[in-house]
């Protein structure tokens, strides 16, 4: 059904006037309890969304539509492995990678939780071995440098997690990640590592994607041709996909390559195979507390009622601001450094999921699908881009992200880094009046009284309207456990939205778009014909590509 006709929506566009001009600051000056009812637990990651233009009614409604819009059925599908991904006609089960239990995890009646331990299993002997020395290099030194080759998918959760975790780095491994077909990227890698003590993990699902096989076959050649030893191959390259044969054809043995299923879509892999850089730079036993942590937040999907489901929550709120208030962007600003990635992550994982136009059945979708994500950790963007946030014309809700505990603690760096980030929040929720504006220009500059005209142009400057929304994380520590929490609550909120407005999270035809367009442009640049098979403008550009190419 379209997420407007259940009856919810439309009492949720009445309700949205009735807020009009409700502030949030009232909300907290006439409800202390506010704080205790609108804030949750789950693993060790507290979520507080107090902070947000809602009240009971708002939550009720909002529960309302989740209910109305299957939210629990959909849940129940999505974990025992219906198909729910329609266009590829594929179950999404990126829950059994992380199943802890025993039960059997299904699809088309075959338990796929006996292979996804398997290749669990091998991931570990393969990374003990790299990591205690005993899989060394041709020449018999142990691996110094790790090469992820991959794009997308197949490299943001990688690179991410393992940045995040970066105090849990084996101390001598190094790794790199390699995305771009740009030549800047391989070859800034390159430069750096040793081809004797380099393992290079060639990470794709389909094994074709353009960027990932040049970037793999350019590696190939810069270690044949630095090593002389083609044999060595074996030793110094592994693949992770789920195209056996294409493996195979590249040159990577069976016993070489990490398999993971069509049921793990690629931006929900890092906790497949495709997370192997990752346990490589942390160990099995920490990989495995990562994917303990992501198994709490499915527990608490499935299990929690709805008016505690943290993911849910969260997706309802999402969709109040989008879709009621004409949000159009979301904000994750971590503050904790090694999240450095973590919303270039989470911008592939919603954008790539709900940047959709039609619905589950083929249909226009009729109202505003995912919202543009984008971040940076702070304090850094306070002092870059937080003005809009202040007191742009724009509405945009923000994520917080903040650990009670440093990995390494200096002097009171960590307190005034937490001071920024409550502090932050609590500007945007409330805001300065133009009384309080007044006040503090007359404190600071009592001669200021007798220039009305100044006055008034510095208080209408220093005014904060408030009432701007955020939702808070604190954590303990950013540790491998709190990190799979964090990361499966907010993979799951994305989900739950998509099935408020009824599209299909789990296909993502825009890059395969981009996949096939290049090839086409591709074969013109490599030709020196006048180019006339595309638009005028594309035309002169690959023209005027070559020429200055050429010199
Ligand atoms: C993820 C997307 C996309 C994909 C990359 C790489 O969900 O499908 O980001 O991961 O295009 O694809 P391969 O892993 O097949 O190389």
């Amino acid at each position: 059904m379209p997420p407007t006709d259940h009856p919810a929506w439309q009492a949720l566009r009445r309700h949205r006037f009735e807020l009009d001009d409700v502030h949030m600051r009232d909300l907290f000056a006439r409800d202390r309890g506010r704080f205790e009812r609108y804030h949750a637990t789950v693993g060790d990651v507290l979520v507080d969304y107090s902070k947000h233009r809602i009240d009971d009614t708002t939550l009720a409604l909002l529960l309302d539509l989740a209910r109305q819009a299957g939210v629990p059925r959909m849940i129940e599908a999505m974990c025992t492995g219906e198909r729910i991904n329609r266009t590829e006609d594929r179950a999404v089960l990126h829950t059994a990678l992380r199943y802890q239990g025993d039960a059997a995890i299904e699809v088309d009646g075959a338990d796929v939780m006996p292979e996804v331990r398997a290749v669990l299993a091998r991931m570990r002997t393969f990374s003990d071995a790299v990591r205690d020395g005993a899989h060394a290099g041709r020449s018999g030194r142990s691996i110094t440098d790790v090469v992820n080759i991959g794009i997308g998918g197949s490299d943001l959760g990688p690179k991410m997690v393992t940045t995040a975790l970066a105090p849990y780095q084996h101390e001598r491994l190094r790794s790199h990640f390699v995305s771009n077909v740009d030549p800047s990227d391989i070859g800034d890698v390159l430069r750096r590592v040793d081809p004797d003590t380099t393992l290079f993990l060639v990470a794709s699902k389909t094994f074709t994607t353009q960027e990932t096989m040049a970037n793999a076959h350019s590696a190939r050649a810069w270690f044949v041709e630095r090593t002389g030893d083609e044999a060595a191959v074996a030793r110094h390259f592994v693949a992770i996909s789920t195209n056996a044969e294409a493996v195979a054809a590249f040159g990577i043995a069976p016993e070489s390559t990490f398999g993971f299923w069509d049921w793990v879509g690629g931006r929900f892999s890092l906790w497949s195979a495709v997370g192997l850089p990752i346990m490589l730079a942390i160990g099995p036993e920490r990989f495995d507390e990562l994917l303990q942590g992501a198994f709490e937040a499915d527990r608490h999907l499935r299990d929690a009622p709805l008016e505690r489901n943290v993911p849910v929550l969260l997706a309802l709120i999402g969709v109040w601001y989008h879709n009621f208030w004409g949000a159009a962007t979301h904000a994750i600003l971590p503050y904790d450094h090694h999240l450095a990635r973590f919303a270039a992550y989470f911008q592939q994982a919603d954008m790539e999921s709900n940047g959709k136009h039609v619905d589950r059945e083929g249909r226009p979708v009729g109202v505003d699908t995912g919202p543009i994500v984008w971040g940076e950790p702070g304090t850094n963007g306070q002092h870059a881009f937080y003005q809009l946030l202040h007191q742009g014309t724009r509405l945009v809700p923000c994520d917080f992200l903040a650990a009670a505990r440093s990995h390494a603690p200096l002097g009171d760096h960590h307190d005034m880094l937490l001071s920024n980030v409550f502090a932050q929040g609590e500007a945007l929720m409330r805001g300065r009046t133009s009384e309080e504006a007044r006040a503090a220009l007359l404190a600071d500059d009592a001669s200021l009284a007798d220039d009305p005209g100044r006055l008034a142009l510095l208080t209408a400057a220093t005014t904060f309207e408030g009432n701007r929304p955020s939702t808070t994380f604190l954590y303990p520590q950013l540790t491998p456990r709190t990190l799979g929490t964090l990361i499966a609550l907010l993979e799951h909120k994305i989900f739950v939205q998509g099935v408020i407005w009824n599209v299909n999270s789990f296909d993502q035809m825009g890059v395969e778009l981009g996949k096939v367009l290049a090839k086409g442009v591709l074969r013109d640049l490599r030709g020196d014909e006048p180019v006339t098979s595309h638009d005028a403008s594309t035309n002169a550009l690959i023209e005027a590509y070559r020429r200055m190419r050429a010199g």
